[in-house]
């Protein structure tokens, strides 16, 4: 069978050059916010990367072909609600199945590593839901990080979760996780969780300590860098949440339509703030994301002796 992954001029030519590049994912596009907001969205995260002299890498799937740097038009080919949602596992289907599809964090976090680029931004990781006790709904984003070695930048946990048991988990399973200029786990919509975690002060730190869990321990899941919401953007959004949950219950809505049921209704309730709150953490992670892939880049060039 031929290769499935396509990597874009843009991309494989900042990869030749040794230039930094960011991965992002595109399950936000297809389900996590709504049209036409996913597209531009999307898009003004790409611009700030770039802003940033760093290359962005919007992974997804397109009639088959895992792309590695989507173009515009298959930005907007994913964003009408009609391509599935894809984890790693749904690959192989959509491959053989010649399908599009949006790349959650597991599966970007998979093609990116296997493609060599070692940042991944999005807006909240999936984790265990509410009542996972009996559901077992545990996001398979979290097996992913516990076994491939990227930085993942995002703004915790989505608030639809059970956010002490996905912290827990991410201890248990060894994944290190580092709060961007702050030393409390944020709760996606809200910078505040009452759950403390060791502190990275800004880019450069994050760099040294991506550097040291590589080289000198060996450390082979992922680190997460989990950065607030900026505080103008803080939505406090638990009545809604609660609400949304219950109507997912009513409703019977499960697997993997339930994050992105929920997080629409989240925005129907709290009438788009939520929404605007996702989309401020989503471009201010973009540009986070960005600013570690450049002093990555910078801490490389000193090892290899350029400047
Ligand atoms: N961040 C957002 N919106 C999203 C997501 C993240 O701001 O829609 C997506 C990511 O792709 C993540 C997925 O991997 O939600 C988690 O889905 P689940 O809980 O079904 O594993
Ligand atoms: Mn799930």
């Amino acid at each position: 069978m031929q290769n499935p992954l396509d990597i874009s001029n843009e991309v494989s030519s900042a990869m030749n050059r040794n230039h930094p590049v960011v991965a992002l994912e595109s399950s936000l596009i297809a389900h996590g916010l709504p049209s036409p907001l996913n597209v531009e969205t999307a898009l003004a995260m790409e611009e700030i990367i770039r802003e940033a002299d760093v290359t962005p890498a919007t992974i997804g799937m397109i009639d088959g072909r895992i792309k590695v740097g989507l173009t515009k038009e298959e930005i907007e080919k994913l964003s009408d609600g009609k391509a599935p949602k894809l984890t790693l596992r749904d690959i192989p289907y959509a491959v053989a199945k010649k399908t599009d599809g949006g790349f959650t964090v597991s599966a970007t976090a998979r093609i990116a590593m296997s493609s060599g680029i070692l940042v991944l931004a999005t807006g909240g990781i999936g984790g265990v839901h509410r009542g996972a006790c009996e559901t077992f709904d545990i996001s398979a984003d979290l097996w992913e990080l516990a076994r491939t070695p990227v930085i993942v930048v995002c703004s915790g946990a989505k608030a639809i979760l059970d956010i002490p048991a996905t912290v827990e988990w991410l201890e248990t399973h060894g994944v290190p996780v580092y709060g961007y200029e702050t030393d409390e786990f944020p709760a996606f919509y809200s910078r505040v969780t009452g759950i403390h975690i060791p502190k990275a002060d800004g880019a450069r730190d994050v760099a040294e300590i991506a550097k040291a869990a590589g080289a000198a321990s060996g450390v082979r899941t992922a680190t997460l860098i989990a950065v607030p919401v900026p505080k103008a953007d803080e939505v406090l959004a638990d009545i809604f949440i609660s609400k949304a949950i219950d109507e997912a219950q009513k409703n019977a809505i499960k697997g993997k339509d339930l994050t992105p049921y929920l997080l629409k209704k989240v925005g129907e309730l709290s009438k788009g703030k939520t929404t605007d709150c996702n989309i401020a953490l989503l471009k201010n992670n973009a540009r986070v994301a960005a600013d570690i892939a450049r002093c990555l880049f910078e801490e490389a060039q000193h090892r290899i002796g350029f400047v």
